[in-house]
């Protein structure tokens, strides 16, 4: 059975074939992408059952978003295909403090979510038997129709755990008043989000001042710019764990990889520490490869690193 859902748009990806404006790219390689999708794949690498919930178009992008989601082992079975409106794409344009997303996604099939896709008995099955739900700031801000579903998800009577990364994306904001960012985060059993982001969608990157501005989800995981996370519990108690040192080859992808090997370490009941561990490894995958994915090490070399004791971490 399905154990964890992640919800949210995903996309294709193009990548140019050299940084700077894309007035002077010739060509893009293809690939797909998407934060929660990115979750559902290192959560089923990970060995959690895992489906992801989404909306694509009847094209080729779709399609192959759909076929590299099942190629990861994630239950495709809630992706509705819209015949009218088209997957979303991006590109990502080389800027001078690193690759900007440039986003084709208004209009897009996944953007058509809204609270009656949860009557699809597709879905509803998938919600009702998962332990946990895995939604980003990023699906609030495609739509009016796509707030609505994250707060009906939210509201859902005797939902599973909701694990919540904000995940900032103020080119997605600029029409829109990310001030609802707050009271979604505040819903959820779980945030996930980083320092910096956490400063400009928030006002504050401080762990302790963000539990004041979220008393509701039952843990804040905060990720600093120097790479030490801290997962603080309600009663202000908290646990910090540093990052491994890697070289970056591709940060896409990292903070979605942290996110699922956390989720993974909760689903699994392996104590606060053990879990941003499991996050700091699958986020080291995702920073040593191209991909938004990284192949991570077989379960007995990840059990063996939990265990390390911190000397030996670093
Ligand atoms: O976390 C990686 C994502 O940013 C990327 O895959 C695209 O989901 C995406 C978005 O909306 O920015």
């Amino acid at each position: 059975a399905v154990e964890a859902v992640c919800l949210g748009e995903s996309m294709a990806v193009l990548l140019p074939d050299r940084p700077g404006s894309l007035a002077a790219v010739e060509s893009f390689r293809a690939t797909v992408g998407g934060a929660e999708s990115n979750v559902a794949g290192v959560l089923a690498a990970l060995g959690v059952p895992t489906a992801w919930v989404s909306r694509v178009g009847d094209d080729g992008f779709g399609r192959r978003l759909l076929t590299e989601l099942a190629g990861h082992g994630v239950d495709t079975t809630g992706v509705a295909v819209d015949p009218d409106r088209p997957t979303g794409l991006y590109v990502k344009e080389g800027g001078p403090h690193g690759p900007v997303p440039r986003y084709y996604r208004a209009g897009s099939a996944a953007a058509a979510l809204g609270p009656e896709h949860l009557a699809d008995p597709a879905v509803a099955r998938l919600l009702d038997g998962a332990r946990l739900l895995h939604l980003s700031g990023i699906t609030p801000a495609l739509s009016d129709s796509c707030l609505a579903l994250v707060r009906a998800l939210l509201a859902r009577p005797g939902r599973p755990t909701v694990s919540f990364d904000l995940n900032w994306r103020p080119a997605l904001w600029r029409r829109r008043d990310p001030a609802v960012l707050r009271e979604l985060l505040d819903a959820a059993d779980l945030v996930l989000l980083g320092a910096d982001e956490a400063e400009a969608a928030l006002g504050t990157g401080d762990p302790a001042e963000l539990r004041a501005l979220l008393p509701g989800p039952a843990t804040v995981v905060v990720k600093d710019a120097g790479h030490l996370v801290t997962a603080v519990e309600r009663d202000g108690s908290s646990t910090s764990e540093p990052a491994l040192a890697v070289t970056v080859v591709e940060p896409t992808g990292a903070g979605d990889a942290f996110a699922a090997g956390y989720l993974a370490g909760t689903l699994r009941g392996l104590d606060q520490r053990r879990r941003l561990r499991l996050g700091h490894l699958a986020a080291a995958a995702a920073l040593t490869s191209t991909g938004d994915q990284g192949a991570l090490p077989d379960a007995e070399r990840r059990a063996a690193l939990l265990d390390a004791s911190p000397a030996d971490w670093a």
